[in-house]
């Protein structure tokens, strides 16, 4: 409500019909600040693979692969995202498929990256790419490139997922076109750009740990693009990280939003007020300007991947960090 006026509460609402009518607003006609403090949406939360697991099992049962539904996944829900996904920008998903099944081949406008959790004989092809997914190997899938999935092996196998699909949907430029055939065929071997192995990964990662350890991360690795030494995507990057036996970083907050998968090991991520306990397989997310910190507990090292929209914030100059000990 306006501080100073000559004009009744009844005129007031007069003008305003005018306003609407004219296809205008005056966000002081309303009660509180003009840019109103917003809580976030994303809340810090832990998910335990021993819960996660028996139900990602359990999917098979109702449903299979196939055009229209297109993927057997669960989402990680958040209950703070009214669009039930782990966060406001960034979407985390599991992906189960028994022996023999198809993924048919879509395209899309938002990115997906893969990173490979459990099982032999996956792969996925991108643009002709065919890529075979061993544990730990990341797969890029660019926005608008052809993907269908498979397991040739002969058992379960699943992947996670993570897409920048809230972000496309805030921009409102959502695409997505079935292929015209269940599966593209396989034209050439995968492109550094796009497939990350594990084993190259996870031996940077060690290297990395022979120098200075980051104080808040410790050791932090992130896949770049070997053209350009960029992140993976405008929208988000990856990472691995190593906690040292024993580490304890110290607190910081970000206006950035992280993902995290545990690789291996054991240790807490104190978020805030609450402190999460992580074994291997578990996943927690960190909320913007929160303040956290990770500890590892046990004698052995503690890997983590995680996916955060980092370069989206450095991109629109939000990125910020600061220690907060
Ligand atoms: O595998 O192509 O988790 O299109 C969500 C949308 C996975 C996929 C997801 C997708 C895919
Ligand atoms: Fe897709």
């Amino acid at each position: 409500m306006a501080v100073q006026t000559t004009r009744t509460v009844e005129e007031l609402e007069a003008y305003c019909a005018r306003l609407r009518a004219a296809g205008l607003d005056a966000p002081w006609s309303r009660p509180g600040p003009l840019i109103p403090p917003k809580p976030t949406a994303t809340q810090a939360r832990h998910w335990r693979w021993r819960d996660i697991e028996p139900l990602l099992f359990e999917s098979s049962e109702y449903l299979s692969p196939h055009r229209g539904a297109e993927r057997r996944v669960l989402r990680l829900h958040n209950p703070g995202v009214p669009e039930r996904t782990v966060a406001h920008s960034l979407v985390l998903a599991i992906q189960y498929l028994l022996p023999g099944e198809v993924a048919p081949a879509h395209r899309h406008s938002p990115t997906a990256i893969r990173f490979m959790l459990h099982g032999e004989g996956a792969f996925t092809t991108v643009d002709g790419q065919k890529c075979a997914m061993k544990p730990g190997d990341l797969v890029l899938t660019p926005g608008m490139a052809w993907h269908d999935h498979g397991n040739e092996g002969g058992k379960p196998v699943y992947w996670m997922d993570i897409l920048d699909w809230q972000i496309v949907r805030f921009l409102e430029n959502l695409t997505f076109e079935p292929y015209p055939d269940e599966q593209q065929p396989a034209l050439r071997s995968p492109g550094r750009d796009i497939y990350f192995p594990w084993t190259d990964a996870y031996a940077a990662l060690l290297k990395r740990a022979e120098q200075a350890p980051d104080p808040f991360d410790d050791v932090l690795l992130e896949y770049v693009d070997p053209a350009s030494g960029s992140s993976l995507r405008p929208t988000v990057a990856c990472y691995l990280q190593l906690l040292r036996p024993g580490s304890r970083t110290r607190a910081h907050r970000e206006t950035s939003t992280a993902v995290y998968r545990v690789v291996r090991g054991r240790g807490t991520t104190t978020v805030d007020d609450q402190t999460f306990e992580w074994e291997p397989g578990d996943f927690f997310v960190i909320p913007p300007r929160a303040r956290h910190a990770h500890a590892n507990l046990g004698t052995e090292p503690a890997v983590l991947f995680t996916a955060q929209d980092v370069p989206l914030l450095k991109l629109l100059r939000l990125y910020r960090m600061e220690p907060a000990d």
